[in-house]
Parts: structure tokens; sequence; C-alpha cells
């Protein structure tokens, strides 16, 4: 499936590198299901950092209510994002080749006190809940969203209780 971003786009998806694009893109294919506009962007905290700065500082102003940002090994971009806007960061540890991801996961999750980043689990699944925690946050002013997040859980519900039946075949 292709994922498009949006032109007027709410959240913002951010990574390292387009190698973390396969775990990043279950957060798109979440929001692309919920129907919030989004924008996907390739930003290194070491690599561009001058656009990162860019990024972070404009972020609010363009009308972004949260960033999921991606990354793996020395994976500072969520925290550097976060210690440039008051928008919420939602930090997805990428799980890298040397370390599985431990240290992404430790990177981003151990923040100093005064500037949070709200860590998610290592890899797809971290990306998926990443995805459905933006889609909660703009629910709140969104009667429509809040009715698609309930029948999302419902059919998750209802999916789950019929895998019963295949362990009865
Ligand atoms: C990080 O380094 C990226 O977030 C990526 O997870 C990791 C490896 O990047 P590449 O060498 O694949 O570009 O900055």
């Amino acid at each position: 499936m292709s994922i498009k971003a949006s032109d007027q786009p709410l959240v913002g998806i951010i990574m390292g590198s387009s190698s973390d694009w396969p775990t990043l893109k279950n957060a798109a294919e979440v929001l692309q299901e919920f129907g919030v506009p989004f924008e996907k962007k390739v930003v290194s905290a070491h690599r561009t950092p001058q656009l990162l700065y860019d990024y972070a500082t404009t972020a609010s102003e363009r009308g972004l209510k949260c960033i999921i940002a991606g990354a793996g090994g020395a994976a500072h971009l969520p925290g550097m994002t976060a210690s440039m806007t008051l928008i919420p960061v939602l930090g997805v540890p990428v799980q890298s080749r040397a370390l599985s991801g431990v240290d992404s996961l430790y990177s981003i999750v151990q923040m100093p006190g005064g500037i949070p980043v709200a860590t998610f689990a290592i890899g797809s699944a971290g990306a998926i809940n990443a995805g459905l925690f933006a889609v909660s946050m703009l629910a709140a002013d969104s009667p429509g969203l809040t009715a698609k997040l309930e029948a999302f859980r419902k059919r998750q519900t209802k999916k789950v209780l019929e895998s019963q039946k295949e362990l009865e075949v």
C-alpha cells in the first residue's frame, strides 16, 4: 500500500534515516486508517541538525498537534525535537542491528526531568501505539475520531474473541 501524506498535516512523522521507515510506516498506516492528515520526513539529529532545528521550531506554527519521532541507536531525535517545541513528542525506538533497539529505547526514554518524551515499545508495536496515541490525543477535540476509536477497539476485541474458534477446529 502506498502511504500518502496530506497537504494540511496534524501529525508529523520524522525519522533519523530512511532505513527507519519500515518501522515508522506502521504509525503512518494507523493515521491513514483513522483519516488523520500527517506528513513524513527524514530528519536526523546528527546528520541534519539544522533541518531538525528548523522542523522543530516551526512545527507548532505549521499546525502540527504532535510529532511521532523514531530513531535507532544513539536515538537523540525525539529528545532534541522535544527540547525545541511545546507540542507533544512521541518517541519510537527503532530496533537497531547492534543492540536490538535497547540502545534506542534507553536513548529515548531516559530524558532529564523538564523535557518529556512519551516513549513507546521498540519496533512496530511502538509505532502502531504511537499512531493510536496520536489519534487519542486528537480525539479529545473530535467526536468523529472518538467514534472511530471505539469502533476500532470493538473490532479488535471481536477479532481476538473469534481467534479462540481457530483453536477449537
Ligand atoms: C539512526 O541511525 C537512524 O535513526 C537509524 O535507525 C540508524 C541507522 O541509520 P542508517 O545508517 O541506516 O542510515 O540515526
